[in-house]
């Protein structure tokens, strides 16, 4: 994955990019990144980046010249993907993730902030605008990190050979379109809260179910929406409907417990 963030904050993005995972997908050549400060693109003496906005209101506007001509600088050396981070954006999930990680082009983030940019950017750049979600962050420069973090984890070797996204049991969520079962660690006792029996079985056959009837009540409980258009087995529509018809023979506190 090749990547340009544009931004008027570029220590916030650099500091993240060169710490932990994603310093070491850039390591290992799985991406670049390069971080260009708007500011530069200015050509007045105090390198002015924000405006007023035409016919009054608060706050101020990221002007569009500084932009346009780093993205003209880019366009001259790559075929580019522009994206801008706004809250007015597509609502960014994990199958966007996915697609930003097979993308061939170098992704040029465009960070908003103060109150917006100006609208000529959005219509002659053409940007894919991209949210994190509904509410309103003071800049695009943490909603651009979480959406190269998201896309970064999926290329394959990013997270080194050990870790894989693939492998359900790092995929934290979402991946298989479900929330992942609970995970335990020694010891199999901590303040009087056992590990359920079925994880120290060593039955691995049995451990795969038990996990998978997990996921299933983790999702059913806290993200029912999430199970409306999936693929279950007849055996798994029949677990669901246990519960959902109160037959589960789980009491309520253990529930809370994750019905171990
Ligand atoms: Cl991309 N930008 C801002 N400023 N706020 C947001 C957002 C983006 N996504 C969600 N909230």
């Amino acid at each position: 994955m090749r990547i340009e963030v544009l931004t008027i904050f570029p220590e916030m993005i650099k500091s993240v990019l060169e710490s932990s995972i994603m310093k070491k997908a850039q390591e290992r050549g799985c991406l670049e990144v390069n971080v260009i400060n708007i500011r530069d693109y200015t050509e007045d003496k105090h390198r002015t980046v924000d405006d007023y906005p035409y016919g009054g209101g608060s706050g101020m506007l990221l002007k569009a010249g500084p932009i346009f001509s780093a993205v003209d600088e880019l366009k001259k050396k790559d075929e580019l993907r522009i994206l801008m981070t706004t809250p007015k954006g597509r609502v960014f999930n994990q199958d966007m993730a996915l697609d930003l990680s097979l993308e061939k082009k170098k992704i040029v983030f465009i960070c908003g902030h103060y109150e917006g940019i100006d609208e000529r950017v959005r219509i002659l750049l053409k940007p894919e605008e991209v949210s994190i979600g509904d509410y309103v962050l003071t800049g695009g420069e943490l909603a651009a990190l979480v959406v190269i973090d998201a896309s970064v984890r999926l290329i394959p070797g990013a997270l080194g050979n050990d870790r894989s996204s693939a492998d359900d049991s790092f995929s934290g969520q979402i991946n298989t379109g479900l929330l992942e079962y609970p995970h335990y660690t020694r010891p199999a006792e901590f303040r009087k809260l056992k590990v359920p029996r079925m994880l120290l079985s060593g039955n691995h056959k049995k451990i795969a179910a038990w996990r998978r009837k997990r996921t299933l009540f983790n999702t059913l409980m806290k993200r029912p929406d999430l199970l409306e258009n999936l693929d279950l087995t007849a055996e798994e529509a029949g677990f669901l409907n246990e519960i959902k018809t109160r037959k589960f023979g789980c009491k309520k506190r253990s529930y809370a417990n994750g019905c171990s």
